[in-house]
């Protein structure tokens, strides 16, 4: 058991096992560990767990990003807070019909190597078995789509991630680089629940009266588990030269569920995975090694 748990440690060797041991699930460190995190997110929908990728484990996440920042597939448009095209009736002014501008870069799971290191925390068992003991639904399974189960979010200058709700439970994410300005992560906790929408207060949101409005830290380190589905959020605009680089490690309920062909299309430019990471792709951008 000792000998395992050393093994599992030493593979990912960027995570501050001192201070979140989670390859020892039955000590009471973890258990109290679990404890505050099942309370934060039920009290604000998030849960941080700040210095959880070291210092040395977050240059290394740098590093890996920079390589990877060619892959990423660059789209701009606009949507809605609901990720979908409005149905038939809704008036113009409404939430549902209100259309804002995104603006995002994604390195989608298939061309991530094996060799990276934020593919292998996404890979890393005690991280999902850890996510599963905090969000506390049941078993929890790696999010099966080829393209969204890991992603490299990608920001530079001018881009953005209007308002919106995600169509997902929740995310884990871990901050990589901060942008000189802006880049934020903005949200409204809570702003609606499963029965009732609350349009009124989302309206005021988009008409930019919110006034219930947090900014989540995304220390560089950072990982964050956030429940998206009921807190309406946005990425506010990034400025300056430094790109924004954040992980988006997406875990489900369900061992088989994938995302829509339109969001294959939109976000990443494609419909076919790879089988498996390609070397030297795209042509114009050697250095990548699967
Ligand atoms: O980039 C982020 O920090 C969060 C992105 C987000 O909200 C999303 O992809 O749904
Ligand atoms: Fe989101």
């Amino acid at each position: 058991m000792g000998e395992t748990q050393a093994v599992r440690a030493h593979e990912i060797p960027g995570i501050d096992v001192g201070r979140y041991p989670l390859e020892d699930p039955t000590s009471p460190a973890y258990e109290a560990l679990v404890a505050d995190a099942r309370r934060q997110l039920v009290d604000t929908g998030a849960v941080e767990f700040p210095g959880f990728v070291t210092t040395s484990g977050v240059e290394a996440l740098v590093a890996d990003a920079e390589e990877l920042a060619c892959r990423a597939h660059h789209s701009e448009g606009l949507g809605t807070p609901y990720l979908e095209l409005p149905a038939d009736g809704w008036p113009a002014e409404h939430p549902r019909q209100t259309w804002s501008r995104y603006a995002v870069g994604a390195v989608p799971y298939d061309v991530i190597p094996r060799s990276s290191p934020l593919r292998q925390l996404y890979e890393w068992e005690p991280l999902c078995d850890l996510v599963e003991a905090v969000v506390d639904r049941g078993p929890l399974y790696r999010y099966a789509d080829p393209f969204g189960a890991l992603n490299l979010a990608v920001m530079g200058e001018g881009e953005e991630l209007q308002w919106h709700f995600d169509q997902t439970d929740f995310v884990v994410s871990v901050a990589i680089q901060t942008a000189d300005s802006g880049g934020y992560f903005e949200v409204h906790p809570r702003i609606r629940s499963e029965g009732d929408e609350h349009y009124d207060e989302v309206a005021a949101v988009l008409a930019g009266y919110g006034e219930t409005c947090v900014t989540l830290p995304m220390t560089p380190g950072t990982l964050l588990v956030f429940e998206g589905r009921n807190s309406l959020h946005r990425v506010s605009p990034v400025g300056g030269g430094l790109v924004r680089h954040v992980g988006l490690l997406a875990f489900d309920t369900q061992p088989d569920r994938v995302g829509s062909e339109l969001l294959r299309h939109d976000r990443y430019g494609r419909s076919q995975p790879f089988a498996e990471p390609p070397v030297g792709w795209p042509p114009s951008h050697q250095g990548v090694e699967a």
